[in-house]
């Protein structure tokens, strides 16, 4: 499917997600307007007593003009009747990070190796995003395995962001704290 069409972007089937928990590092993002993580991404998912999905997030920021530091975010997750589609309502440690509720959508991973995470964050008049971010995560802090690459290409295509994304280093910025 590549109308470009939010309403018909294919998902994770049978989104399992306590084989998602764990660490994940960003590798590479699509940002969206008025960007905020820019990189040191690094997730970690969790599953609560009651199954809800939670997560916290830290990544490099530069806020006020000219403040750069790590952001420590939290973000808990509503369900939807699809098992990879969720609700994130998100904050900072600090308050003057950013907060918001985003879509966030699984739209495939191994659980082992490689995922990749989509939100649209305003669809146009004709159906297609008009702001959306993406991260593609990896366990792996050195990035993707070769033999995922053509898998996350592929799927890069199908929700229309190949192209815009741009990769996300790792260079231990918000390793101190
Ligand atoms: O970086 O421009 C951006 C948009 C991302 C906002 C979401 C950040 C907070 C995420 C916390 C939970 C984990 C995935």
């Amino acid at each position: 499917q590549h109308d470009c069409q939010v309403s018909n972007i294919q998902v994770m089937q049978n989104f399992d997600r306590s084989r998602y928990t764990g660490r994940w590092y960003a590798v590479a993002k699509k940002d969206p307007v008025g960007l905020f993580l820019l990189d040191n991404v690094v997730a970690q998912f969790s599953v609560d007593e009651s199954g809800k999905m939670t997560a916290t997030a830290h990544g490099r920021v530069i806020i006020l003009n000219n403040w750069e530091m790590c952001a420590n975010m939290f973000g808990t997750f509503e369900d939807t009747p699809d098992p990879a589609k969720f609700k994130m309502r998100y904050w900072g440690a600090a308050s003057y990070l950013q907060t918001g509720n985003d879509d966030h959508w699984v739209i495939d991973t191994d659980y082992d190796n490689y995922a990749i995470h989509y939100s649209c964050r305003e669809v146009d008049l004709d159906g297609t995003c008009l702001d959306g971010y993406s991260f593609i995560f990896s366990r792996h802090p050195t990035g993707l395995r070769p033999e995922d690459q053509k898998i996350v290409t592929d799927k890069k295509k199908e929700i229309c962001f190949l192209g815009k994304y741009r990769r996300v280093g790792h260079t231990g910025f918000c390793e101190s704290s």
